[in-house]
């Protein structure tokens, strides 16, 4: 596993220049990021695939768990009863609309937000009267009548919530050796209201649907292989700190270390699907057994059914099966000479300081596929201070406006062979993994400027690296 670059680390290299380099190596297993559960797939199925080690007795669950995950849901009552349930208010019909072919969604071209793969999470600035037990259990306060998210969809006899509307401003970047790149910040608003006017203190942040793969082996690890990596003070020196997320488990009814979500909301994939089927689809469950809508969405609630469980655990165990085996795909050119000279510059200008390499996985006795893995997600789950440009200015937990979960990189690569609109960063507004690079700031400032000072053979051979992940 590479080692982090800390700040002696940093110096000594910048003295030694080129005549002391080292050559790049091969680490054994880094060409298969899932371990065991890696497939070699190309092209629009990349990101959809069972884990390469898994039983064909086990498959028949994950293709129960993919037909509730990729099919439209319906309203009820309706005679598709194990797909029954959608809104009254929703965002879209199925999970697959916003995770298109199990990888991430994309930010809009255009003015009009509908039917894009993305969402707009609200809530409003907490006060001296906020009840503490909202915060410790919704990580934010919900907007009295909107609630935490807008849906943008409702059902035939009641009102969507809103439409999201975005601007884009444009700027560039000049790159070492004159190169320009131009970089696109969006601007988000809702139009439109359904339910009466919108605070001007609204706190508002817009999500791209992030990729599938590989979902369960993060789950899989302890918390205290990844809790190794905090530096809350940074002791070490080297301008990254790096905290986990404490958010609340719904099951367990106490606070745990949080995984998923741009801002590592949540807890574990149960509960993160099981949010998601209510949030943004208006499907109950026993976990989330409220509809989405508020006692004042008078139109919402007159459309209500009583039904308090509209995904059953049995379904919901199957969905939450498959979100836990997409395979990530197997790297082809991990051994290529430019590949790994781009991977050695990514630990050495700091990259790897949150994008961690590589962990074991745990023995576990019920997850076959995920135990006792070597693995490569380049994460460390943590949140870090990114800087004021990406900012969304919304806490969610621990998480402050500032920061944001590192997000991992395996499979990236192969993004738009699986999409081609699909974009990068939380809201989507980097279109390119270079762009992606070009807006760290905060705790990654440094190792981006040091990206943008680079020799330009230097910079092709990062991307290179990343490119093959
Ligand atoms: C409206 C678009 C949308 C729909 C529909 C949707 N998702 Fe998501 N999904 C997202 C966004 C956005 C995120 C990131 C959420 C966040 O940052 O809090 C996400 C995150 C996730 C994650 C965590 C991924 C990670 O790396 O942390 C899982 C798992 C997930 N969704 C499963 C589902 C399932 C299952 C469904 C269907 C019930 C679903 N999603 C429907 C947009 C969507
Ligand atoms: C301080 C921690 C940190 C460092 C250092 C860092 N990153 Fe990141 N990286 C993040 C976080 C957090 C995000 C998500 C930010 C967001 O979505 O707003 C991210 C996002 C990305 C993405 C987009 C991922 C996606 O799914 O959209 C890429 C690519 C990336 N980083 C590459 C790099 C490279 C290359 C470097 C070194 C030049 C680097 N990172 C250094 C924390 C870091
Ligand atoms: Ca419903
Ligand atoms: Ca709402
Ligand atoms: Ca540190």
């Amino acid at each position: 596993m590479i080692k982090r670059v800390g700040l002696p680390a940093l110096l000594s290299l910048a003295l030694a220049g080129c005549s002391m380099e080292e050559q790049p190596v091969f680490e054994p297993g880094e060409e298969r990021p899932g371990g065991d559960t890696s497939v070699t797939i190309a092209g629009r199925n990349s990101f959809s695939m069972p884990a390469g080690n898994m039983k064909v007795t086990r498959r028949l669950d994950f293709n129960v768990g993919n037909s509730f995950f990729r099919n439209p849901w319906v309203a009820s009552p309706s005679s598709t009863t194990a797909r029954d349930g959608l809104g009254p208010l929703f965002n879209t019909n199925s999970c697959q609309n916003c995770h298109i072919k199990d990888g991430r969604g994309h930010a809009p071209k255009n003015n009009d937000l509908n039917k894009v793969s993305l969402l707009m999470r609200i809530s409003i600035p907490a006060t001296a009267d906020t009840d503490p037990e909202i915060l410790i259990k919704d990580g934010s306060v919900p907007h009295p009548v909107y609630g935490g998210q807008i849906q943008d969809f409702a059902l035939p006899g009641s009102v969507p919530e809103g439409r999201v509307q975005v601007r884009y401003e444009y700027s560039q970047v000049t790159l070492k050796g004159g190169e320009t790149v131009e970089l696109r910040k969006p601007f988000f608003s809702i139009t439109d209201p359904g339910y009466g006017p919108l605070p001007d203190d609204l706190m508002m942040s817009a999500r791209v649907a992030s990729p599938m793969i590989g979902l369960g082996l993060l789950e899989a690890l302890t918390d205290s292989s990844l809790l190794t990596y905090e530096d809350p003070e940074d002791r070490d020196g080297d301008g990254i700190s790096g905290r986990a997320n404490r958010v609340w488990d719904h099951e367990q009814g106490r606070t745990v270390m949080g995984r998923f979500g741009w801002k590592a909301g949540q807890p574990n994939l149960k509960q993160q699907n099981a949010a998601a089927f209510n949030g943004d689809m208006g499907i109950t469950s026993s976990l989330f057994a409220e509809e989405n809508c508020s006692e004042s969405q008078k139109s919402c609630r007159d459309l209500l059914t009583g039904e308090k469980v509209e995904i059953s655990d049995k379904i919901l165990k199957k969905v939450t099966f498959y979100t836990r085996n997409l395979a990530v795909p197997v790297r082809s050119e991990a051994r290529n000479k430019t590949v790994l000279k781009g991977k050695k510059l990514f630990s050495d200008i700091g990259c790897a300081g949150c994008h961690i390499p590589s962990y074991k996985t745990p023995r576990l006795r019920d997850q076959p596929e995920q135990s006792d893995q070597l693995i490569w997600p380049y994460t460390d789950l943590l949140l870090h201070d990114m800087g004021e440009e990406l900012a969304d200015h919304r806490p969610e937990f621990l998480a402050s406006g500032v920061e944001w979960r590192t997000p991992p990189l395996w499979g990236i690569g192969k993004t738009h062979e699986v999409s081609i609109e699909a974009t990068f960063l939380h809201d989507g507004r980097a279109r390119t993994i270079q762009e992606a690079i070009l807006w760290h700031g905060g705790e990654a400032q440094a190792s981006r400027d040091r990206f943008v000072s680079m020799e330009k053979t230097q910079r092709a051979a990062l991307l290179k690296f990343i490119g093959s992940l």
